[in-house]
């Protein structure tokens, strides 16, 4: 409970011009689709001794990481049960619930039947991504842009059952799905060739999207990046790669805030991709120096991402996921930090007067512009937050923890 009463914000805040009650409202409708690995660093079920590959890393032993699909289950349970709102679960191909022992190219919707059985007790949306790495088929260095033939066609047809996946769980849910493709091609040294793998991955990607699926429970999404470990010099799939294979075939483009180079944000890119193209999916993460992974904080740049979607009217096209994998602390603390921050940043946003705001730059009266952006930062949104929390029903913050450090006595303890 907050010391002031709620009144006491709604009021301040209404001598902007702000209803906090409208806020709230906003703020419960807003999904978020809680990344699942997260929750095992990365490893998946259906190669347990396969080493997390594709420049990509978990550092850390934090014990209690999930080792069966219904530990995961239970995890994700428990940190939901401590985050406002009803949110989506984005899965990875290597997540498949089964005793049968498939490769990738034999998943099928038949091995998320848990899955999504799971999911609609809870009235949960459910994400997907094809997993093209962590498997002897990636170990090249190359996926979808191989040029050896038996390895491209192996990862395009993983890829294509991968939307078939995802267009099931947007049918049994009742939600659409959004199915992302990321891959980690690239070389670790400057390359003679840059564009014939640029035109296989492009090649692949035609004919992994050949098929056309319904809009209204499935959409596809890809995903760039600048560099990964083993990857320095050259990444196939770059910015300007998935940035124009999205505009020109109508899809998603996956802005990751670890893929750019350190000095560049994505709060900058999100107004002139959606632009261009009619849906966004973020991947809200926090690299730190590289494209590290660390959990979502409340830092200036996350709230200039909610800025961007509040002020511009752009939430409806845009589906925000989560992507940190942190394996030196508590896993369910880091959902619950994580998950929350995006939503007191959205929240924060939604609490601006973005129309005096936007009044007073096209007026050139930068000085109000500056001042009243200043002074909303001292205020009492944490009194807004605390009610939902309470509205919610869920723990406040200085509360959780001790809930999450019970589970980690009663249940992650008995893990090894
Ligand atoms: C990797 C990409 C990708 C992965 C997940 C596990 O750099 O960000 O989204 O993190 O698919
Ligand atoms: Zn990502």
């Amino acid at each position: 409970m907050s010391q002031l009463p709620y009144s006491y914000a709604k009021d301040r805040y209404a001598a902007f011009g702000v209803d906090t009650d409208t806020a709230l409202r906003a703020l419960r409708d807003i999904k978020i689709s809680m990344h699942c690995w997260q929750g095992d660093d990365v490893r998946g079920f259906l190669f347990r001794d396969r080493a997390l590959s594709g420049g990509i890393q978990a550092t850390g032993d934090y014990p209690g990481a999930a080792r069966t699909p219904d530990e995961l289950r239970q995890d994700i349970d428990k940190a939901f049960s401590l985050i406002g709102g009803r949110h989506k679960v984005n899965l990875h191909a290597i997540y498949a619930d089964t005793e049968e022992r498939i490769d990738l190219d034999a998943v099928g919707p038949e091995h998320f039947t848990r899955w999504v059985d799971w999911a609609k007790e809870r009235s949960l949306g459910l994400d997907f991504n094809p997993t093209c790495f962590s498997h002897p088929k990636s170990d090249s260095g190359f996926t979808l842009s191989s040029a050896d033939e038996g390895i491209r066609s192996f990862w395009v047809e993983h890829c294509r059952r991968c939307r078939k996946i995802g267009e099931s769980f947007g049918r049994a849910l009742g939600q659409k799905c959004v199915t992302n493709i990321w891959v980690p091609d690239g070389f670790k040294d400057i390359p003679v060739d840059r564009l014939a793998p640029r035109e296989r991955l492009r090649r692949s990607l035609d004919e992994i999207l050949a098929e056309r699926l319904d809009p209204l429970l499935h959409l596809d999404a890809v995903e760039s990046k600048v560099f990964g470990i083993g990857s320095e010099s050259y990444v196939v799939g770059s910015h300007e790669f998935y940035l124009g294979y999205a505009i020109k075939n109508h899809l998603a483009y996956t802005l990751d805030a670890g893929h750019f180079h350190p000095t560049e944000y994505i709060s900058n890119k999100i107004s002139s991709v959606l632009l261009f193209t009619d849906e966004l999916l973020l991947h809200v993460s926090r690299p730190v120096r590289w494209d590290s992974d660390h959990v979502v904080i409340l830092d200036d740049e996350l709230q200039e991402i909610a800025y961007e979607l509040v002020r511009g009217g752009l939430l409806a096209r845009t589906h925000i996921g989560l992507d940190f994998f942190d394996a030196s602390i508590n896993r369910l603390a880091a959902w619950v930090i994580g998950v929350r921050n995006m939503q007191k940043a959205l929240l924060r946003a939604l609490l601006e007067p973005t129309d005096m705001l936007r009044k007073a730059e096209l007026a050139g009266d930068y000085t109000t512009r500056l001042a009243t952006v200043e002074a909303m930062k001292t205020m009492p949104w944490e009194i807004v937050w605390s009610r939902f929390l309470e509205e919610e029903n869920v723990p406040g913050d200085t509360e959780w923890l001790a809930d999450v450090r019970r589970y980690e006595a009663d249940v992650l303890s008995g893990r090894n």
